[in-house]
C-alpha cells in the first residue's frame, strides 16, 4: 500500500509539472501575441477604422506617443498598392497621403512603426472611399491586371513569377493566428494528459 501511495504522489507531482509547463508556455504565447502595456498604441486615425469617407486627401494616424521609423501602405480591395507620400511624424501623429486621388472603393491602411519603448507595433485600418462624381470615375481596381499588361512582355521570361511586393506585407498579421493555433493545441494536449492521468490512475 505504501508503494501505491508513493506512486500516486509521484503521478500527482508529474501531472502538476505538466500542467504548470503548459500554463507557462501558454502565458509566453499570449504575452508574445498581445502587445505589452508599455507599447505605444494607435489612439485614432483619419480615416477612422471601418469609416466611409468622401475624399482621401491625407491619412493621419494618432499614437499615444511619438513613434519612429514609420511605414505606411495603402491597398485597394484587389490588394494593389496605392502610392503614398513618405509618412511624416508630427508629434504623436503620423501623416501621409495618396500621391494622386484614388478612385472610390474599399481600402486598407497598413502601418508599422517603432513605438517609443523600442518595440515595433503594426496594424491595419480598413475603410471605404465613397468618393463623388469628381475625379476619375473609371475604377481601375476592378479591371483585371492581365488586361492592362501588354502582350509583348509575356514571352520574355515566363518562369519569373511576378509576385507583388505587397505580398509579404499581407502576411504580417499571421503571427497572431499561429500563436492562437499553437495555444489551442497546447490546451488540448493539456486536457488530454489530465484526462489520461485521471482515468488511467
Ligand atoms: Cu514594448
Amino acid at each position: 500500500m505504501k508503494a501505491l501511495a508513493a506512486t500516486v504522489v509521484k503521478m500527482a507531482a508529474a501531472l502538476t509539472t505538466v500542467v504548470a509547463a503548459i500554463a507557462a508556455m501558454a502565458l509566453v504565447l499570449i504575452a508574445g501575441a498581445a502587445p505589452a502595456l508599455a507599447h505605444d498604441q494607435l489612439k485614432g486615425s483619419d480615416p477612422a477604422k471601418d469609416a466611409t469617407v468622401e475624399s482621401l486627401d491625407s491619412i493621419t494616424l494618432t499614437f499615444s506617443a511619438g513613434v519612429r521609423f514609420p511605414a505606411m501602405v495603402l491597398h485597394d480591395a484587389a490588394g494593389a498598392t496605392i502610392a503614398l507620400t513618405e509618412p511624416e511624424v508630427r508629434g504623436k501623429d503620423l501623416v501621409a497621403g495618396p500621391v494622386s486621388p484614388p478612385p472610390p472603393g474599399k481600402y486598407v491602411i497598413g502601418w508599422r512603426v517603432v513605438s517609443s519603448d523600442g518595440h515595433p507595433i503594426e496594424g491595419e485600418i480598413p475603410f471605404t472611399l465613397a468618393g463623388s462624381a469628381t475625379g476619375p470615375a473609371t475604377d481601375t481596381a476592378d479591371s483585371p491586371q492581365a488586361g492592362s499588361t501588354p502582350a509583348a512582355t509575356e514571352p520574355a521570361a515566363p518562369k519569373v513569377n511576378p509576385q507583388p511586393v505587397s505580398a509579404t506585407e499581407e502576411d504580417s498579421g499571421g503571427g497572431f493566428l499561429w500563436a492562437g493555433a499553437a495555444l489551442i493545441v497546447l490546451l488540448g494536449l493539456g486536457l488530454f494528459l489530465v484526462r489520461g492521468r485521471r482515468t488511467g490512475g
